[in-house]
């Protein structure tokens, strides 16, 4: 019989170590004899790749807000379409580095207050939501330096200070709220491995 499909999101600020985490359960999971999908957004197929680049590369002001939003939404759809969807219903894990929470809050609170908006487009061309969400909690002051050191091409997104980390940080807290039944919240302040134990318990849950 085919097993079930899983789908975990990692969210977090930037330089929480999300994609660490992500990588690590899907070595986990794929040693356990588990079939999985590790994927990221934006990104994860071929034209929401493209889109990602469009997205994160350019200036900081290449995008109003509002457009900003249905390139997100957009490149989530063929996401969900092409890469999400089969996956699960060939009963695979999909891990996603990042997904609609993220929209929630830095094109729902971040930029602009756009969370009626990012709920009503998501309603309207996604209409899927995680099983479990792992949100790394990471202080704000430590995702910046980390998140500082490996700067790349992709960094249009990358000039908040250490304010705007804290408000996103208590954003993400807030997510984690408001959609208790699938966030858990995992302390990201420490070693590497220990947070990863925490995040296998927690998929150990879900998957039994
Ligand atoms: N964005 C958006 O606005 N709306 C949306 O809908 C979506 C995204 C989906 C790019 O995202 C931007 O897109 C992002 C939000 C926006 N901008 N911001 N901010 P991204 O996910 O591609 O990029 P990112 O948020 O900058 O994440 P990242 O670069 O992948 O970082 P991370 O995943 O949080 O951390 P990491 O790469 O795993 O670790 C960072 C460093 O810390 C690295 O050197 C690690 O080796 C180290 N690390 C990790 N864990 C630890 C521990 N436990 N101890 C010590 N060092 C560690």
């Amino acid at each position: 019989m085919t097993p079930m499909g899983l789908f975990v999101s990692f969210e977090g600020i930037d330089g929480s170590g999300k994609t660490t985490q992500a990588h690590m359960l899907a070595e986990h999971l794929e040693g356990a004899g588990r079939d999985v999908v590790l994927t990221r957004e934006p990104g994860g197929s071929p034209g929401a790749e493209e889109i990602r680049r469009l997205l994160l590369e350019g200036a900081g002001d290449r995008w109003s807000p509002e457009t900003e939003l249905l390139l997100f939404t957009a490149a989530r759809r063929d996401h969900l379409e092409r890469t999400i969807g089969p996956a699960l219903a060939a009963g695979r894990v999909v891990i996603c580095d990042r997904f609609a929470d993220s929209t929630r809050l830095y094109q729902g609170l971040g930029r602009a207050d756009l969370r009626p908006l990012v709920d009503q487009l998501h309603a309207l061309m996604i209409g899927r939501e995680p099983d479990l969400t792992v949100l790394i909690d990471m202080d704000p002051a430590t995702g910046l330096e980390r998140a500082l050191a490996r700067r790349g091409g992709e960094d249009r997104f990358e000039s908040f200070g250490a304010e705007m980390q804290a408000r996103l940080r208590q954003g993400f807290l807030d997510l984690a709220g408001e959609f208790s039944d699938r966030f858990v919240v995992i302390d990201g302040n420490r070693a590497v491995e220990a947070v990863a134990a925490e995040v296998r318990a927690a998929v150990a849950a879900r998957l039994a």
